[in-house]
Formats: C-alpha cells, structure tokens, sequence
C-alpha cells in the first residue's frame, strides 16, 4: 500500500499504514522464550485460554485491536500496560505452581463485559 504521508512518517509523526502493530513498553521478555499472542477486542480475548507449563516462562505478546486494552493475571502479579487500537506489548509469564489461573483486563468494567480468560498451568514433565 502507497503511504501519502511518507514524508510525515519519515519524522516520525505519522505511522504508515496500519501493517505493523506499534510497540509500547512492557515487561521483561525472556530471550528464547515462547510467544503467544493475544488479541485483545471489546470484549473479548482470542485466545482465552492460555497453556503454560510451571516454572517455564512464555512471552505474552498482547495486540489490541480496537480501543484500550491490557492484559493482567492477578495472582501472578503479572500486569501489561493498558494500550491502544494497534498497539502491541509483551511481557515474559512465569508460573510456578501449577493450576488454573484467571486473566482479564483491567480497564474498568472490561472484565465485566468479557474480557477474562484462563491460564492452564501444567505440571511439568
Ligand atoms: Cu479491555
């Protein structure tokens, strides 16, 4: 796709296109580690269930794809920042004790309107 506002973009002022997700700040990411990829909507997270193996980090890469979103898992004290309409963010999770854990987003009434998911904790090998 031609971009019109090469020059714009070319300063920095304007993104071209919507291709690329713009990275926002996060958390740590562990070298190597896998990715998953989450795609944060109103209201709903895809995927909404998440598989981690104990004490084995992955890199969560949280997208939105439309309005302000973010990515938390209470009881792991694990929370990505609160984005915008393409926008991405990552953050390495590691759970240590296996079990079923709750995540959603924190953005107020978010989590009431859908946006909660399940992380699956399995035992390791
Ligand atoms: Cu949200």
């Amino acid at each position: 796709m031609r971009c019109r506002l090469l020059a714009l973009a070319a300063l920095g002022l304007l993104g071209c296109g919507d291709d690329e997700p713009s990275e926002v700040d996060g958390l740590p990411v562990v070298e190597g580690a896998p990715e998953i990829i989450v795609v944060g909507s109103d209201y709903a997270f895809d995927p909404d269930v998440l598989h981690l193996v104990a004490g084995e980090p992955v890199n969560v890469v949280f997208e939105s794809s439309e309005n302000l979103h973010n990515l938390a898992v209470p009881d792991a004290g694990f929370a990505l920042p609160i984005i915008g309409e393409g926008e991405v963010t990552r953050g390495a999770l590691t759970i240590d004790e296996p079990g079923t854990y709750d995540f959603l987003c924190t953005v107020i009434q978010h989590a009431e309107e859908g946006m909660v998911g399940t992380v699956e904790v399995a035992e390791p090998d």
